[in-house]
C-alpha cells in the first residue's frame, strides 16, 4: 500500500498550504509533509481539502444507546438530574454484547463524522447486580475491540466511582455498577495497560467527578497511575452543574475548580471535563496549569449544562477541545459550530473563536481543538506534522455546499453550512483509509448490530 498522499490543500499546524506531499512509514506515522511540491502522478491525490483528524475528547459509548430517547417531559422541571436518573435506568440494563455492538456503530459513526480517535471515559463496569465479572475487565475488552474493529484510535480511561456526593456518601443501587475500591481499581489498570499499547492505544485513568470520588481515593489511585504510566492521561468531569458548585462549597467552602488546584497536582495531563462553572480566578489558575477544557457542546446544550466561556479560556492562553460525551450529536463538526454559536448568543459578537494570526474560525478552532485533543489523549495525534500519527479527513470538494470555494471556505462551509450532513470524503488513521466515499465498510453491519441491541435493550424489563 502507498504511504503517501498528495493534497492540493491541506491544513498544517500553521495554516492552510498548498500541493502538500503527506508521507508516513509502515508504523502509520507522518514522515514528511512538503507544502509546494510538484503534484507527483503516481501518489494517490486527496478528493478534497486535506484537515487533520480531531480526537473526540469525551464519551460514555453506552450512552448512544438511548440518545433521542430522553426528550420528554418526565418532572414539573425536567434537569441534568432528571436525565441522569433515566440514563442510570438504561446503564441498569446494558449487557456486554450490547455495550461491544453499540460501541463498535458509534465508533463506525465517529470516523464518518471526522473524528479519528476517541478518549472513552469508561464507568460501567461490573454486571447487571454490581458484581464483577468472572473476568473484571469484560467491559473493557468490549470497548477495546469496538475500538480495534472500527479502527478508531483509542484512549481507555477506567472510571474511578466511590460515592454518591461530597463527604463520601455511599453511593445508591442504581450507581453498583460502576463502584470499585482503589485497589481493584489499579488492578484493572495493570491488567488493561499491555492491551491498550499492543493496539496503539494509550490507557490513562478518570475520577469521575469530586462528587464521586473522595479525597484519599483521589490521591492513591493518582499515586497508583503514575506507578504504571507517569504520563497517562487523567480526566474528570468537573463543575458541570451548579448544583454541584454550591455542594462542593458547602463540603469543602471551594468551588470544585479551587478545591481540584489546591488538592492535586493538576497540569497538562489533566483534562477537565465541561468546567463550565468557573469563577474568574479559576479560569486563570486552571489555564495556566496547561490541563485541557474538555468542551462538549451538544451534550452540555442538550442536558442544560451552562456556557463555558471560551473567550476567557483563551484569553489565559486556555487549551481545549472537544467531545461527543452522551453522543446526542456524533459529529466533529456540528460540535465546533455550535461552540462558536454558544459564544455569539451570550457575547452578541460573531467570529469570536479566531484571532489575528487565524481570522477564519473553522480554521482556528480546528487547529486548536486537534491541539487540545491530541494532549488529552496523550497520543501523537497533533496534526498534519512529523512525528504525529497520520490521522487525517479529506473534504468531499465535488458537494455543492464546497464546490468551487477556497479551501478555508470549504471547511468554513463544512462547520457552519453543510445543513447537518456531512461533507467527508474519506478517512485515514494511521495511515490506513477507514473510510471511503463517505462510508466505513462495516457501516452496515455495525449499524444492524447497534439496532438489534437498542431494540433487546428497550424489550428488557
Ligand atoms: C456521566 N454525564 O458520567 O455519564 C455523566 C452523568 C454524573 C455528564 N456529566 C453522571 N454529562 O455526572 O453524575
Ligand atoms: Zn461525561
Amino acid at each position: 500500500m502507498s504511504r503517501t498522499l498528495f493534497a492540493a490543500d491541506a491544513l498544517l499546524p500553521e495554516g492552510w498550504a498548498r500541493d502538500v506531499l503527506l508521507e508516513w512509514d509502515a508504523e502509520g506515522q507522518l514522515t514528511r509533509t512538503a507544502p509546494a511540491s510538484t503534484p507527483p502522478t503516481d501518489v494517490p491525490h486527496a478528493a478534497g481539502p486535506v484537515i487533520p483528524g480531531m480526537p473526540n475528547l469525551h464519551s460514555h459509548a453506552f450512552q448512544r444507546a438511548f440518545g433521542g430517547l430522553t426528550e420528554f417531559r418526565g418532572a414539573a422541571q425536567d434537569s441534568f438530574w432528571s436525565w441522569r436518573s433515566l440514563m442510570y435506568r438504561f446503564a441498569a440494563r446494558i449487557g456486554p454484547e450490547q455495550v461491544e455492538a453499540i460501541a463498535t456503530w458509534l465508533y463506525v459513526e465517529m470516523l464518518e463524522a471526522g473524528y479519528t480517535s476517541v478518549c472513552e471515559f469508561h464507568y460501567l463496569h461490573h454486571d447487571l447486580d454490581g458484581r464483577p465479572y468472572a473476568d473484571d475487565a469484560e467491559l473493557a475488552l468490549a470497548l477495546l475491540r469496538a475500538a480495534d474493529r472500527a479502527g478508531i484510535g483509542l484512549t481507555l480511561l477506567p472510571v474511578l466511582y466511590q460515592a454518591s456526593g461530597f463527604g463520601d456518601k455511599a453511593p445508591g443501587p442504581d450507581q453498583r455498577r460502576f463502584v470499585r475500591s482503589t485497589d481493584s481499581m489499579l488492578r484493572l489498570l495493570d491488567r488493561l495497560q499491555p492491551l491498550c499499547e499492543a493496539q496503539g492505544g494509550q490507557l490513562g485513568l478518570a475520577p469521575h467527578s469530586l462528587r464521586a470520588v473522595p479525597p484519599d481515593g483521589l490521591r492513591a489511585a493518582l499515586a497508583g497511575l503514575n506507578a504504571i504510566d507517569a504520563a497517562a492521561p487523567i480526566h474528570i468531569h468537573i463543575a458541570e452543574q451548579t448544583a454541584e458548585v454550591d455542594a462542593c462549597i458547602e463540603w469543602s467552602g471551594q468551588r470544585p475548580v479551587a478545591w481540584l488546584l489546591d488538592h492535586a497536582n493538576v497540569d497538562a495531563r489533566w483534562c477537565l471535563v465541561h468546567a463550565t462553572h468557573m469563577d474568574a480566578d479559576e479560569y486563570h489558575r486552571a489555564a495556566a496549569t496547561g490541563a485541557v477544557a474538555g468542551l462538549c457542546p451538544t451534550t452540555e446544550a442538550n442536558l442544560g449544562d451552562g456556557l463555558f466561556d471560551l473567550a476567557r479560556w483563551r484569553d489565559g492562553d486556555g487549551v481545549w477541545g472537544v467531545g461527543s460525551d452522551s453522543h446526542i450529536c456524533v459529529n466533529a463538526a456540528e460540535e465546533l459550530m455550535l461552540l462558536e454559536y454558544g459564544q455569539r448568543l451570550s457575547t452578541r459578537q460573531r467570529n469570536v473563536t479566531a484571532d489575528a494570526a487565524q481570522p477564519q474560525v473553522a480554521t482556528a478552532m480546528t487547529l486548536a481543538a486537534v491541539l487540545g485533543g491530541a494532549r488529552a489523549s496523550g497520543r501523537l495525534i497533533g496534526g498534519l506534522a512529523p512525528g504525529q500519527r497520520a490521522d487525517f479527513v479529506v473534504l468531499d470538494a465535488s458537494r455543492p455546499a464546497l464546490a468551487g470555494l477556497g479551501a478555508a471556505d470549504m471547511l468554513s462551509s463544512h462547520v457552519f453550512a453543510s445543513h447537518r450532513t456531512s461533507a467527508i470524503d474519506a478517512v485515514w488513521v494511521g495511515g490506513r483509509p477507514v473510510v471511503e466515499r463517505g462510508t466505513h465498510p462495516i457501516h452496515s453491519t455495525a449499524a444492524a448490530g447497534f439496532v438489534a441491541a437498542r431494540t433487546r435493550l428497550l424489550d428488557s424489563p
